[in-house]
C-alpha cells in the first residue's frame, strides 16, 4: 500500500492498456492501485471532461475503462476481475455494471502478469467476475507458452485479426436483478411502450425500434443527435431501474436500451443500443447475450421480430451497427444454460501511469 501510495504522488502506477473485443481500457493488478483508487482513476483517465484531454480516456465511454485484476481465493478459479466504468463527463467510478468486452484481456494480462502459468499451445483462465459474482471461462492461444496476440480471428467493430478468445459464460441470469425477468413478466409496458426488461449477464430494456419511431438502421451519430428519442429513452430508463430493483439508476450505467428491429443482414435480430447516454457502435457482450436470451423467450419485443433456428444449441447473430455479434446458446428445457461469445484483445501498452 505505501509503494502504491508514493506511485499516486509521483512515480506512477503499474497498468497495461490493452483493446479488449471492441472496447479498451487500463488493467491493473488490484495490489497496484493506490488507496484513493477512485480519484487516481478520475486523473488518471482524465475525467469528468468530455475531450478527457489530460488523461488516457478516449473520450467515449467504451474507451473509459478499467479491469482490477487479481489472483483469485476461490476454489476452482484462477483470478478475480472488477470491472470499472469512469464515466467520461462526470465524476464518477462505477463498478455497477460487468464489461464481456474488457474480460476478453483479462486472460491475456494474468498470464502476463504471472498469475495464471501459460501452458504450451492453449491456456484456460477461469475468470470469477467480481461485479456479478459470475464465472467466465476464457481460452488464450500460448503457443510456446507466452501469450500469442497476432491470429486470423476477426471481429465485427475492430479492423483487421488477431487471435481468438473463445469466452464461455454460464448461469449469469439475473446477474444484478436477481433474476432473469426481474418483474416476472416478459413483457411491461412503459410510458406506453412494450418493454422486455431483461438480465441475463447486463440489465437491458428491450423495445421495439418502431415504437419510439425510428426504423432501426439508423447510424448511432443520428440517434445520438435525435434529442426527443433520448429523453424518452431515458424516461423510461428511469422507470424501468425501479422495476429491475437497481433503484435510482439516473448516475448509473445500466439498465442497456436496446432497440430491436427485424434482421436486415441474415442475422436473427438487429439492434441499436444506448449504453446508456451514448449509442454504442455495436453492442455489449453481456448485453448482446441478454438479447440473444430476449429473442427466445415465448413473447416480447425481441422474440416478435427475431429469426432462429432450432435446436439446443443455438447460433443467435446480433445485429449491430457496424457488424454482428454471434451469442452460442445453449438450451436446457428451454432455458438458456450456457452462452459463448468470440473476443479478440490486444497488448498496446505496459509501463506506468502517471496523475
Ligand atoms: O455488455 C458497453 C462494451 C460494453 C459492455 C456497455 C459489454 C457487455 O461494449 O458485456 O461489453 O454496454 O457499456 O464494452
Amino acid at each position: 500500500m505505501s509503494e502504491a501510495r508514493t506511485a499516486s504522488s509521483g512515480q506512477g502506477v503499474r497498468c497495461m492498456w490493452m483493446r479488449g473485443g471492441t472496447s479498451k481500457g487500463g488493467y491493473f493488478l488490484a495490489e497496484d492501485l493506490p488507496a484513493d483508487r477512485d480519484a487516481f482513476l478520475l486523473r488518471a483517465l482524465g475525467s469528468p471532461d468530455p475531450r478527457q484531454i489530460d488523461g488516457m480516456g478516449g473520450a467515449d465511454p467504451l474507451t473509459s475503462k478499467v479491469a482490477v485484476v487479481r489472483r483469485s481465493e476461490r476454489s476452482d478459479v484462477d483470478v478475480d476481475y472488477l470491472f470499472l466504468q469512469v464515466f467520461v463527463d462526470r465524476p464518477i467510478v462505477s463498478d455497477g455494471q460487468n464489461c464481456g468486452n474488457i474480460l476478453a484481456g483479462v486472460g491475456p494480462f494474468a498470464i502476463e502478469r504471472g498469475l495464471v502459468t501459460a501452458a504450451d499451445g492453449e491456456t484456460t483462465v477461469r475468470i470469477f467476475m467480481e461485479n456479478t459474482g459470475q464465472l467466465a471461462i476464457a481460452r488464450v492461444a500460448t503457443p510456446g507458452g507466452s501469450v500469442s496476440y497476432a491470429g486470423e480471428a476477426r471481429i465485427d467493430g475492430v479492423p483487421g485479426t488477431a487471435s481468438a478468445i473463445p469466452i464461455t459464460f454460464a448461469d449469469t441470469a439475473g446477474s444484478s436483478c436477481g433474476a432473469l425477468l426481474p418483474t416476472g413478466r416478459t413483457v411491461d409496458v412503459i410510458d406506453g411502450i412494450a418493454c422486455t426488461l431483461i438480465d441475463n449477464g447486463m440489465p437491458c430494456v428491450i423495445l421495439e425500434a418502431a415504437s419510439v419511431g425510428i426504423t432501426g438502421t439508423e447510424t448511432p451519430e443520428v440517434l445520438e443527435g435525435d434529442s426527443s428519442l433520448r429523453e424518452r429513452l431515458e424516461a423510461i430508463r428511469l422507470k424501468a431501474g425501479q422495476m429491475m430493483d437497481l433503484g435510482d439508476v439516473s448516475a448509473k450505467s445500466v439498465p442497456k436500451m436496446t432497440m430491436v428491429s427485424r434482421p436486415r443482414a441474415g442475422g436473427a435480430i438487429s439492434t441499436r443500443t444506448f449504453i446508456p447516454h451514448r449509442c454504442h457502435d455495436a453492442i455489449g457482450v453481456l448485453g448482446a447475450v441478454s438479447v440473444a436470451t430476449a429473442c427466445l423467450l415465448p413473447d416480447g419485443p425481441a422474440r416478435a421480430l427475431a429469426t432462429l433456428g432450432t435446436g439446443d444449441r443455438l447460433q443467435v447473430s446480433v445485429e449491430h451497427p457496424t457488424g454482428e455479434m454471434t451469442v452460442i446458446v445453449s438450451l436446457k428445457d428451454g432455458e438458456v444454460r450456457e452462452a459463448a461469445v468470440l473476443r479478440t484483445a490486444r497488448k498496446l501498452f505496459d509501463g506506468m501511469i502517471f496523475s
